[in-house]
């Protein structure tokens, strides 16, 4: 038995396209294949639609265009995209073929094209007696979007976050039994829901991990469905175990930019305790992702742009605050007029230096000194003793002694190292110190390399600030 598995249809005016082209395709290919019936496992609308929009009258010709062919299962997707209520209208939408729109949860049997469903979540012995006498030709389990607000009204609000793949493993073990006589008596069993699978990827490479999400793997096949059709991720991906499958279609097509893989319906051949899925690859939109670690390349982007006709583009870029100027926007939307779309992502970055980075977190002066020192690589001592100098003395006092020092250096230079100091140099008084300075001044500055090792002084000559 052929099932053609559709989700995530996401009809909307925004989508409309899109959305449209991708699952036109897919419905007119599931027609041709000759599929003995169809599901849609969720989100067939985006969002909460008018009545005279575009979009739902188009889904609307779809699902009945599908239901010329053959009988269509809809499960009810998530409440935002799907609001309750919005499926009851597509039952009476159906053609040759009916329509069987699955709100709660339920067991349907599909038997020459007609459904019957459980009054509760699953047959009971009566109805499944009944099941038996008339035959099918599958009996879907119906796992629709979990309300976790009556959920919480339930169990309790502390377990419905992490009780709910609890609470949906024990129905899924109850239908599992249901689903083992079934098969005992040859007939086909699937299970169809909206949810998300512990440790699967989405449509953004990104792997769903956690203890709030819906199913585990495990959960899912101790319902022992033959296949088990999903809906909600946006990326297709399968897992198979002994000839049973469980998969996610993704979505019919490619309703955001950076989504993986590709796009499309599942085609599902389903024997009694064997189930294969195939991927039909629908005609989404091209995306092309352009990053770049600076300014946009407009040369590159010229080269791009002459292949973009139709495509949907991104760019995105990261420059600096002081270079932000320099790209020309106007140009490069100019360059993808021929596009579909274009999405421009600039990302400004702010100007932020750290000149020593943690001189904040000292307390004194000293240790800030310090830090810096160590951040600019220079000798501390020195600089230490001469801001001691500063705190201390006044400025003219200052001078003095840096005077003094010099002359006495420069004196030492002059002499030969066995020479002791004339007396009248060594016991300079203030004033002569004062008399001196202009002399003092000129020849000290020279003699400074000589009287102390360049590198010992070399901070000075250094570009302060850098860091
Ligand atoms: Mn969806």
């Amino acid at each position: 038995m052929k099932i053609a598995h559709f989700s995530d249809l996401h009809y909307a005016p925004g989508n409309l396209e899109e959305a449209d082209r991708c699952f036109g395709y897919a419905t007119e290919h599931a027609v041709l294949a000759h599929a003995n019936a169809a599901v849609i496992s969720g989100d067939a609308t985006d969002h909460r639609l008018d009545a005279h929009a575009p979009s739902l009258n188009r889904l609307a010709r779809r699902i009945n265009g599908l239901s010329g062919s053959m009988p269509v299962l809809m499960l009810q997707g998530t409440f935002s995209h799907e609001p309750p209520g919005t499926l009851r209208n597509f039952e009476l939408m159906s053609d040759t073929h009916q329509i069987y729109v699955a709100e709660r949860v339920q067991q349907v049997s599909l038997h020459e094209g007609r459904f019957y469903a459980s009054s509760g979540p699953v047959f009971s012995d009566d109805e499944l007696r009944e099941v038996f006498a008339i035959g099918a030709d599958v009996v879907f389990t119906c796992l629709p979007t979990v309300n976790k607000g009556q959920l919480a009204a339930a169990v309790g609000a502390k377990e419905a976050a992490t009780g709910l793949e609890a609470v949906l493993s024990d129905y899924l073990r109850s239908a599992g039994r249901i689903n083992d006589r079934l098969r005992a008596a040859g007939i086909r069993t699937v299970g169809v829901s909206h949810g998300t699978v512990n440790g699967c990827t989405t449509e953004h490479g990104v792997t769903m991990a956690g203890f709030d999400h819906e199913f585990s793997l495990g959960g899912l096949f101790e319902a022992e469905c033959d296949a088990f059709m999903l809906g909600h991720i946006h990326k297709s991906q399968q897992w198979e175990r002994a000839g049973r499958v469980i998969a996610y279609p993704g979505s019919i097509g490619r309703f955001h930019y950076g989504e993986e893989g590709g796009k499309g319906y599942l085609m599902w051949d389903i024997q009694v305790g064997n189930a294969e899925a195939n991927l039909i690859v629908t005609p989404s939109r091209e995306i092309v992702c352009i990053d770049f670690d600076g300014p946009p390349d407009m040369q590159r982007l010229s080269a791009i742009a002459l292949d973009a006709t139709d495509k949907f583009v991104r760019i995105r870029w990261q420059v600096d605050e002081e270079h932000r100027q320099s790209v020309d926007r106007d140009a490069i939307a100019a360059l993808f007029t021929n596009a579909a779309e274009l999405k421009i992502e600039a990302r400004v970055l702010p100007v932020v230096r750290s000149r020593a980075q943690g001189i904040s977190l000292e307390t004194t002066i000293d240790r800030k000194i310090e830090r810096w020192c160590e951040h600019a690589d220079v000798e501390a001592g020195p600089l230490l003793a001469r801001f001691q100098l500063l705190e201390t003395a006044n400025a003219e006092t200052i001078a003095a002694r840096v005077l003094a020092d010099l002359v006495e250096s420069d004196a030492l230079a002059q002499c030969s190292p066995d020479t002791a100091p004339a007396a009248g140099q060594a016991e300079r008084t203030e004033a002569d110190v004062e008399l001196a300075m202009p002399d003092a001044t000129v020849e000290v500055v020279d003699s400074i390399p000589a009287a102390a090792p360049a590198t010992q002084l070399s901070w000075l000559d250094d570009d302060l600030f850098a860091a």
